[in-house]
């Protein structure tokens, strides 16, 4: 049985989900949702969220899932910290950048005039200070090791800085930091490029 990965390139669920199994060195198939507008993920699935995973004939939705259910069958290479407690620290981080920055990233994208602007670039702006203070001295959330918390905000700020075409203000230093981190970790090129790789 294969593993296929229903997939679209610019979504930032989907370039989490990419680095986790490049992290595992998992190999999987890719369908781009993009080629058929949806019709075999709908067919397969009934909804139209991706990340969505055949994982060898069994359908696993949504990124933190899948996350854990790759963790659960290949623990090499963790993606999680070391002890309960950074563990239970690290999942509540991963929900708050799914949940939150997503937020603030779609609201800076729907702001279609200058007040819904200045609401969003607001928004940005205090969790910019919080990421900034998480990254103080530190090369991750869990200093050296990299984990889904810091991989999930990542994907959110690469798809604030492409997609949404909004940069990171220069005077966050420890995000730009962690951003180079991340952009060596990754082996990427540049920060614009897309987390393709199959290993790490
Ligand atoms: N919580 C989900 C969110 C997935 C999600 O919102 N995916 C978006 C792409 S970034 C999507 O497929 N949206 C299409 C739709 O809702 O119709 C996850 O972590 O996987």
């Amino acid at each position: 049985m294969a593993i296929k990965l229903f997939n679209s390139q610019t979504s930032m669920f989907c370039e989490k989900v990419r680095v986790v199994f490049a992290m595992k060195k998992v190999p999987y198939e890719v369908v781009d949702v993009r080629a058929d507008e949806r019709k075999s993920l709908l067919e397969y699935t009934n909804q139209r969220k991706v990340p969505t995973l055949n994982y060898n004939g069994e359908c696993v939705i949504d990124s933190t899932v899948i996350s854990a259910r790759l963790e659960k069958d290949h623990p090499q290479n963790s993606i999680y910290p070391e002890g309960a407690n950074n563990k239970g620290l690290c999942l509540a981080i991963e929900d708050w950048s799914d949940e939150v920055l997503i937020h603030a990233n779609h609201a800076m994208r729907r702001a279609d005039n200058p007040e819904a602007k200045q609401k969003a670039e607001a928004e940005w702006d205090s969790h910019f200070k919080t990421l900034d203070q998480m990254y103080t001295g530190k090369k991750f959330i869990f200093d050296n090791k990299m984990t889904i918390a810091d991989i999930s905000i990542f994907s959110e700020l690469h798809y604030l800085y492409t997609a949404v075409k909004c940069d990171v203000p220069a005077q966050y230093k420890n995000v730009h930091g962690f951003l180079e981190n991340m952009r060596q970790t990754l082996k990427l090129k540049s920060l614009a490029d897309s987390f393709d790789a199959p290993s790490l």
